[in-house]
């Protein structure tokens, strides 16, 4: 009885270490990260106070919002279209702090703004929305080059 008391201990001493363990492990490269991020962001970065996030990803988000609404519009689901069609949108507000090109910045924050108000129309019409959607897509492509000619460590 008290040797397997004894085991029972030893066992919980050893998960909870272990867990504990597992916690520093986590902690230790965010922090560790933090300061080299912020030694890499010696130029532009610091310079436009741009979020430290790599907006790749985020262009992903977008391509896939625009792909996802243009299958829903042609199926008429309207509602799912409309979620999409937002969630276009704000992806594009969250790329925007890490575009230096004003130019640029101005047309794809309108050619998302095009979309989504053609789309919360009501009645669009899909041959319509085409002619918007190929746009976005050329601004985005634009976008992405732009992107990555500066460093997103
Ligand atoms: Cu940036």
């Amino acid at each position: 009885m008290k040797k397997q008391k004894i085991a029972i201990g030893a066992f919980a001493i050893v998960i909870v270490m272990s867990l504990a363990a597992g916690c520093g492990s986590n902690d230790k490269p965010a922090a560790t990260q933090q300061p080299a991020a912020q030694q890499n962001s010696g130029h532009d970065m610091s310079m436009m106070n741009m979020p430290k996030e790599d907006p790749m990803p985020m262009m992903k988000d977008m391509d896939k919002a625009l792909q996802d609404m243009v299958k829903q519009v042609k199926a008429g689901q309207t509602m799912d279209a409309q979620r999409n069609a937002a969630q276009l949108v704000s992806t594009t507000d969250k790329v925007m702090p890490h575009m230096m090109d004003d130019s640029l910045k101005g047309q794809l924050r309108k050619a998302a703004a095009d979309i989504k108000d053609s789309v919360n129309s009501g009645k669009t019409d899909p041959s319509a929305l085409e002619g918007k959607v190929k746009a976005m897509q050329d601004i985005m492509k634009q976008t992405t080059t732009h992107l990555q000619s500066m460093s997103h460590n």
